[in-house]
């Protein structure tokens, strides 16, 4: 279902049910050039729509996720072309339209627009050594894809403040430590048979179950308390309304394996 092509990207299925994007930009370290971000937005919206995938993985090499947006694509812009254009704007369809989970498995750097990707996704696994930062100050810049609103929800004001205004780098290690990464791994190897681990995990799931358990915890990052919590149990009597939830509850009474509708 997905095409073979693309030219800054790979597309795989490294499990059944998983669909696996992998940045393929290595000259630039997967510097995140428009032409970059088009391909990733088309294979994350074909696998949102497959049937076949549940759970989506965004990775890069072992040496980088990304190195950021592409500085030398930046360099000239003006504001009216920024402005006119909503430059970065189409980056964040991976937060407004793809249902389905994305876990960002990052090994090397994670710099600028690559951080604020990795961020975007829902869950964050890295490796020790893993190099994440918001450098942008040092281009005469400020960070342009969420980062400085999600790294400050990640690890708090005084942590992210300190490191948008120095735009010094912090490790996989530190991420994990704070709250930012799920998971820290030892080794590249590590990281992407863990991540290929979960991602098989949640695929296993019913698929209903699953988009309404990334639609309520992201509703967590916009509402008030009171709103999140009513939007939530919406949801929740919502569900009473899927085959699987009775697939899932009578499996538990007599003590077998559901087997998911795929619906
Ligand atoms: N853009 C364009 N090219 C890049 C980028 C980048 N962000 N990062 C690396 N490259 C290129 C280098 O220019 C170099 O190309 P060439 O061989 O043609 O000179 C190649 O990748 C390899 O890089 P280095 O030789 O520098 O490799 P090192 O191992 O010496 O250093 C670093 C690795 C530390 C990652 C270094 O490349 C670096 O500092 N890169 C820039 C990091 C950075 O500042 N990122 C933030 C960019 S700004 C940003 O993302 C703003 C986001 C705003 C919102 C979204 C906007 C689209």
């Amino acid at each position: 279902s997905t095409r073979f092509s693309y030219e800054f990207i790979q597309t795989s299925q490294p499990k059944p049910g998983v669909g696996q994007v992998t940045l393929n930009r290595p000259k630039a370290l997967n510097a995140l050039c428009t032409p970059l971000i088009n391909e990733l937005n088309e294979a994350l919206q074909k696998y949102n729509a497959a049937d076949d995938v549940s759970a989506i993985i965004l990775t890069g090499s072992e040496k980088a996720f990304a190195a950021g947006a592409d500085i030398k694509e930046m360099a000239p812009l003006t504001f009216s072309e920024a402005y006119t254009k909503s430059f970065i704007e189409s980056w964040s369809l991976l937060t407004t339209q793809i249902r389905k989970p994305i876990i960002a498995a990052v090994s090397g750097h994670a710099l600028g627009g690559g951080c604020e990707l990795a961020m975007m996704c829902d869950i964050i696994y890295c490796t020790e050594k893993a190099n994440f930062g918001q450098p942008e100050v040092k281009l005469g810049t400020i960070p342009g894809a969420g980062g400085s609103q999600r790294l400050t929800r990640a690890i708090g004001k005084s942590r992210a403040m300190e490191l948008i205004l120095t735009g010094k780098f912090f490790s996989g290690k530190e991420a994990a430590d704070w709250g930012m990464a799920a998971r820290v791994f030892p080794t590249y190897e590590a990281l992407m048979e863990g991540t290929i681990k979960t991602a098989e995990t949640i695929a296993g799931y019913s698929k209903v179950s699953v988009m309404a358990c990334k639609e309520v915890v992201n509703k967590s990052q916009d509402l008030a308390l009171r709103d999140g919590v009513e939007f939530e149990r919406r949801v929740f009597h919502g569900l009473f309304g899927s085959e699987d939830q009775k697939i899932g509850m009578k499996a538990f009474a007599e003590k077998t394996k559901p087997e998911w509708s795929h619906q």
